[in-house]
């Protein structure tokens, strides 16, 4: 028996195949198609700092190619990896207007899973060496299979997740996922190309003394939410709390669920519902959350109870220790 801390992701994924509810092998193919796209779109990501020497956006590189925007090449880079591998039967994707469907007819291929992407969220920090990274959502269709996919099979509430996860391009590159059993952490050894597994069963402190929001935008808050803004600040008891926040999702969920902490994307006078993404931001996130001990919000509600309506539909985000959510709703009830 290997030690947990040497586990491959391979191996990991091979040994909790079985306790997956509908093992049948087809989620365990997927989740190894995404590890081998985020290994792909982490070569093109540590080459960012390079683009002013191989070229920029619209120039030619030296094979005679168009060089690409990053977030359009991850966005290329998955939907690609998922089509070949014949193991989706339908994606969404932020840098997609509408979902793509993708049909087999091939009794062999008629595929059950639906994946919805963010290929690289906080795209604006590249250009400054800052972390980012890519979200995904998978569900089971609900049309027939062997049919065309149709939005319904996308518009799903986010309980209804059987898997989702991100990858964080970061001082070192890391996968984390669940599949509604926990939340498990992979390290990527650049040297090798292997994912190990290096945070087994993450969890959120139940509270923490980290908030992460963009405070430019606090005039423009509810009251509710300047108040407890004004709460994390005040010196009373273990606070005032620290303000941290790279304005890259993925990496100030990250260090929250590690320190504990409260992320916070608040609808504002500017941004009716918020800026994020229920579907590709939002869900995947509040279901990891939820696997870690923690809760997601959207002030009011469980995000994973939301019915979604549109693809890219946004909502307000309250993300974190449990504690700190509860206590950031608890000023959202007095003023809305
Ligand atoms: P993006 O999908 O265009 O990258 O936007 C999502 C990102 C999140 O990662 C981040 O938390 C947020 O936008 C930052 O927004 P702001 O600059 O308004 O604070
Ligand atoms: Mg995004």
């Amino acid at each position: 028996m290997l030690k947990s801390r040497n586990k491959t992701l391979g191996e990991f994924i091979i040994e909790n195949q079985s306790s997956f509810q509908y093992s049948s092998g087809e989620l365990s193919k997927l989740i190894n198609a995404i590890r081998l796209a985020a290994k792909v779109v982490n070569h093109e990501v540590n080459k960012a700092g390079l683009i002013d020497i191989l070229g920029t956006a619209g120039d030619m590189n030296v094979q005679g190619e168009d060089q690409q925007k990053l977030d359009v090449l991850a966005n290329e880079k998955f939907i690609q990896t998922l089509k070949n591998r014949e193991i989706v039967c339908g994606i969404a994707s932020e840098e997609e207007d509408d979902f793509i469907s993708i049909n087999s007819n091939d009794e062999q291929h008629r595929n059950k899973y639906v994946v919805l992407i963010d290929p690289l969220d906080g795209s604006s920090n590249i250009d400054v060496n800052v972390s980012v990274g890519t979200i995904f959502s998978i569900y089971r269709r609900i049309t027939p299979e062997g049919t065309p996919v149709t939005l319904e099979d996308f518009l799903q509430p986010g309980k209804n997740q059987v898997a989702a996860g991100y990858i964080i391009y970061g001082t070192s590159t890391m996968l984390v996922y669940t599949t509604g059993d926990g939340v498990n952490g992979f390290t990527l050894n650049p040297a090798i190309g292997t994912f190990y597994l290096s945070h087994p069963e993450m969890q959120f402190p139940e509270a923490g003394k980290i908030y992460s929001v963009n405070e430019g935008n606090y005039t423009h808050f509810p009251q509710g939410v300047k108040d407890y803004i004004k709460y994390c600040q005040k010196e009373e008891g273990d606070r005032p709390y620290t303000s941290r926040y790279i304005g890259s999702l993925v990496s100030d969920f990250h260090r929250n669920m590690i320190k504990g902490g409260i992320y916070m994307y608040p609808k504002s006078s500017t941004a009716t519902n918020g800026k994020l993404r229920l579907l590709y931001e939002c869900n995947p996130m509040a279901l990891i959350a939820e696997q870690a001990n923690g809760k997601a919000s959207n002030g009011h509600e469980r995000i994973l109870d939301l019915q979604p309506t549109e693809l890219h539909e946004r909502v307000p985000f309250f993300c974190g220790s449990k504690k700190m959510v509860e206590k950031a709703e608890g000023f959202m009830l007095k003023k809305a």
